[in-house]
């Protein structure tokens, strides 16, 4: 990976100009601010753009605006063998065959390695930015970000691959420290009851989703919630007060008759920003991650992209705005697709939000759906949202237990989406298609044969 990371480089270092085409989504958004921070540094002309996916449109006018070299990040996986007429190095992570020897394409898939969880898009195009110069080590910290926006972390409650080794750049370069606690979200921003009140993995029976089951909890085990007037959030306690709230979960959880990895997940690593201002979102790479995709999904990575470069005044406040309204449309999501129905079938269970909320939202809504204790943990789960031009987005999540016995999303939607002249592709665990409208019946009956497969081979 190294050899062929350094092989990029050469080609960055060749060229004047660079148009780098990046995902949207907060790890598209580290690798894309990795790349540009990286040319920005070495005084090259270059050029952004954030695209939803590569389809042959967007590939027919790049090949058109004619540039130098092209440097798609976190996505390109998909075109590795075709569009010869573009000059171009990817560096991305999602899955392709690994039978084929391009030396323009650094992915971990075709190193062996899975880009689900040993590396991120920011991951690999971090390595590159490395290999040009040993200086960009402090970027470790973007791709440390994106390793966790893209839930990297998910799986074993850490980071582990090649995501150690920029761990411990960025250690070295003073930018990222790791240390083992609780693992839900909003260490840094949260009062410690909404913490708890908003816990999905693993939730917390009886007080997740219940604010005020939540305080009592709290108020039982002494805790004091308050600091004078403001609220205490999870940075602000002592190591007692910690431990005394885990365990009090844990306690929980087990004579809920959860098993012991259940109770394990409630602890894990965090990765902390070391440069960043304590009690912001910035501080921790998951809030930090989830900062980014709140601008990500409204068509603003402008906005995340400047954060990512270093702004902290006005692009941050845009940010943060986009933020709040994200946390809104997740609430209203989630009960819209609720509402909806979830209709299960033998292999897979779904749901259809229609034009009721967004494409981009319901990879995630589908996400909290499937962790919410409000649907069977046994089947994944798919989302549809309608898109414009008589399109319909469909979402694939599903859980470590179904991939443990096969499951690989990413095939099988790839597979059954092309089949009726869509694209699909992803992760094993976490995927995605786009289809014609009113194909969701065929679609589901091509994914549930698909899976049946994989479950049973
Ligand atoms: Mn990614």
């Amino acid at each position: 990976m190294l050899k062929r990371a350094k092989n990029l480089a050469d080609s960055v270092n060749r060229s004047k100009e660079i148009h780098i085409v990046t995902h949207i989504d907060a790890d598209g958004i580290t690798a894309g601010a990795i790349a540009s921070q990286t040319l920005k540094r070495m005084g090259k002309q270059h050029s952004i753009e954030f695209v939803k996916q590569l389809d042959k449109m967007v590939l027919e006018r790049l090949k058109n605006e004619n540039h130098e070299l092209v440097w798609f990040t976190d996505l390109g996986s998909s075109i590795s063998v075709n569009s010869p007429e573009i000059n171009k190095i990817i560096t991305d992570h999602h899955a392709c065959p690994d039978d084929s020897d391009l030396n323009f394409h650094l992915n971990p898939h075709l190193f062996g390695l899975d880009g689900s969880f040993q590396i991120s898009g920011a991951g690999v195009t971090y390595f590159v930015s490395k290999s040009i110069d040993q200086k960009n080590m402090d970027l470790a910290s973007l791709a440390i970000v994106g390793a966790c926006g893209d839930l990297q972390d998910r799986k074993h409650c850490r980071l582990v691959g090649v995501n150690r080794q920029i761990l411990e750049d960025g250690e070295k370069a003073g930018v990222v420290q790791y240390k083992t606690d609780i693992r839900y979200f909003g260490r840094e921003t949260r009062p410690i009851y909404k913490l708890l009140q908003y816990a999905s993995d693993p939730l917390i029976p009886g007080l997740s989703g219940r604010e005020s089951a939540c305080i009592a909890f709290l108020q039982e085990l002494g805790i004091k919630m308050k600091d004078g007037g403001t609220w205490r959030n999870w940075t602000h306690l002592s190591k007692d007060e910690r431990r005394t709230i885990i365990s009090g979960i844990a306690r929980l959880l087990l004579t809920k008759g959860f098993d012991h990895k259940m109770a394990k997940r409630l602890v894990g690593e965090v990765y902390i920003l070391d440069e960043e201002k304590e009690g912001t979102e910035l501080r921790d790479a998951k809030e930090f991650a989830t900062l980014l995709n709140s601008t990500a999904r409204y068509g603003q990575c402008d906005v995340g992209l400047n954060v990512c470069l270093g702004d902290r005044g006005a692009w941050l406040k845009k940010a943060r705005t986009l933020l709040q309204g994200h946390r809104h449309n997740l609430v209203e999501g989630l009960q819209f697709a609720k509402d909806a129905g979830i209709e299960k079938r033998e292999y897979l269970q779904f749901f259809h939000t229609g034009t009721g909320i967004r494409d981009t939202i319901v990879g995630i809504v589908a996400n909290m759906l499937l962790n919410s204790g409000e649907t069977s943990n046994d089947l994944p789960l798919i989302g549809f949202a309608d898109k414009d031009k008589g399109e319909v987005k469909a979402s694939a999540r599903g859980t470590q237990e179904l991939i443990d016995k096969g499951l690989d999303l990413s095939i099988a939607m790839k597979k059954s989406a092309e089949l009726l002249d869509g694209v699909g592709g992803g992760h094993n665990i976490a995927a995605g298609a786009t289809i014609p409208k009113g194909k969701e019946e065929e679609f589901l009956d091509l994914l549930e044969k698909e899976i049946k497969t994989q479950l049973s081979s």
